[in-house]
């Protein structure tokens, strides 16, 4: 039987079900959603990825997972798309039927949203809802249950306190984490309201060899290299003294899954509970080459100066570690020296990351 609906979309009866589950990744081209991207595989997914139609490739983090679309039996599926767009959001939830649906796509550069704050409030924050209709439209309408994951942020705490918990109130400090609030608590309005199997997942920040090149902990590793390899002679930066609690992406993506295994869907904190500075990450980054003057190859931009700063984040990360039995593995040192070590191959420095493998 095929229901007519509303928006004149049917939804069609379910083939036989290949795979374990059918999940769908807004974001899959990100750091986050090419980890969650093999993770799904690897538990016998299949896997939808929404990709932006762009003029250069931008699917980098998956080439690796990427089959050819002549095949068949597909275990990844990618689709255009964006959270702009309302229409195809619609479109491919009702066309994929997916059993749990992440939303990883986001602007998420902090400083960049003080220069595209509108944007970063109709992707960031706005596309949430975006999704959300659609889940809720397609299951008023007959269609089955969709767990929805919503990546949400330490931003939201901004000035709170460290260290932050699920009690922790918001204090956002830029338009990205005003935006993430929003995405929060429509997340949460639409699992109390409607039923829907909807968490969010508060990660603190995670990095990781995958992580953009212009975010400070990869800026670093990569500038370290690059000197290293003559490239470049400085590193410009911003605020040295901003405390960050730094995990290791992959790690985290394990907890957004756990999430959505849940019986109940509730909010988590996601982080490692361990505070560094800005500073001790370029100490680390260095001293791992045997560079300790590292101020010399440091300067200070004020391009790179935020309007508004989040001082310290640190994550009690209690709840996930009872109720998940989720806790982080990769510990501070070890995360900058998979990172050097990573950025040392991209520009051929092969005895050097073999040599801070060994130490
Ligand atoms: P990335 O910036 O690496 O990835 C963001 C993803 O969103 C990319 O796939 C990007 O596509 C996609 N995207 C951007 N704009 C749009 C759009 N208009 N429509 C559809 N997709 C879009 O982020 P991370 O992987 O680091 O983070 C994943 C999510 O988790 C984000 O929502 C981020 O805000 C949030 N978060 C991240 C944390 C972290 O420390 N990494 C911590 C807490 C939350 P494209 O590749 O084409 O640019
Ligand atoms: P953040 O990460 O803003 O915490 O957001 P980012 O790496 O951009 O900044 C961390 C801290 O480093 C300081 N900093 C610089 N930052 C950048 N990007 N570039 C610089 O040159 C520089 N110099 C100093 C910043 O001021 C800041 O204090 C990340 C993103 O992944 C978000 O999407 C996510 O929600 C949060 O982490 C949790």
């Amino acid at each position: 039987m095929v229901f007519k609906l509303r928006f004149n979309l049917p939804i069609m009866p379910q083939k036989v079900k290949r795979y374990k589950k059918i999940a769908l990744v807004f974001g899959c081209t990100g750091q986050d959603g090419s980890y969650l991207t093999e993770l799904l595989l690897q538990k016998g997914y299949q896997v939808h990825g929404v990709i932006r139609r762009a003029s250069t490739f931008n699917t980098g983090r998956i080439d690796h997972l990427f089959q050819d679309p002549h095949e068949k039996n597909l275990k990844l599926v990618l689709h255009y798309g964006d959270l702009a767009d309302g229409s195809t959001i619609r479109k491919l939830i009702y066309s994929i039927q997916p059993d749990e649906i992440y939303n990883l796509g986001a602007q998420s550069h902090v400083r960049v949203s003080f220069d595209i704050p509108e944007y970063t409030a109709n992707i960031t924050g706005l596309g949430v809802l975006r999704i959300l209709e659609a889940i809720k439209d397609f299951q008023e309408n007959g269609g089955k249950k969709i767990k929805f994951y919503q990546a949400s942020s330490s931003e939201m705490f901004g000035s709170s306190p460290p260290p932050q918990n699920e009690e922790t109130p918001f204090n956002p400090q830029s338009p990205y984490g005003i935006a993430k609030v929003f995405g929060y608590h429509i997340t949460k309005l639409y699992r109390e309201a409607y039923g829907i199997f909807a968490v969010n997942g508060i990660l603190f920040n995670h990095e990781s060899p995958r992580r953009g090149e212009t975010f400070v902990t990869r800026k670093i590793t990569r500038g370290v290299a690059r000197i290293l390899a003559g490239l470049d002679k400085k590193i410009y930066l911003g605020n040295l003294e901003a405390k960050r609690d730094w995990g290791y992406a992959s790690e985290f993506c394990e907890a957004m899954w756990l999430m959505m295994q849940q019986t109940k869907p509730n909010d988590y904190v996601i982080g490692t509970g361990e505070s560094h500075s800005v500073k001790e990450f370029l100490e680390e980054a260095f001293r791992l080459v045997g560079i300790k003057n590292w101020k010399k190859y440091i300067e200070i931009d004020p391009r790179y100066f935020r309007p508004k700063e989040v001082n310290t984040l640190i994550a009690d990360i209690s709840k996930a570690k009872t109720e998940l039995k989720w806790k982080p593995k990769t510990k501070f040192r070890d995360l900058v020296k998979k990172m050097v070590k990573e950025d040392f191959k991209n520009q051929s420095l092969f005895d050097l990351a073999e040599k801070i493998e060994r130490t």
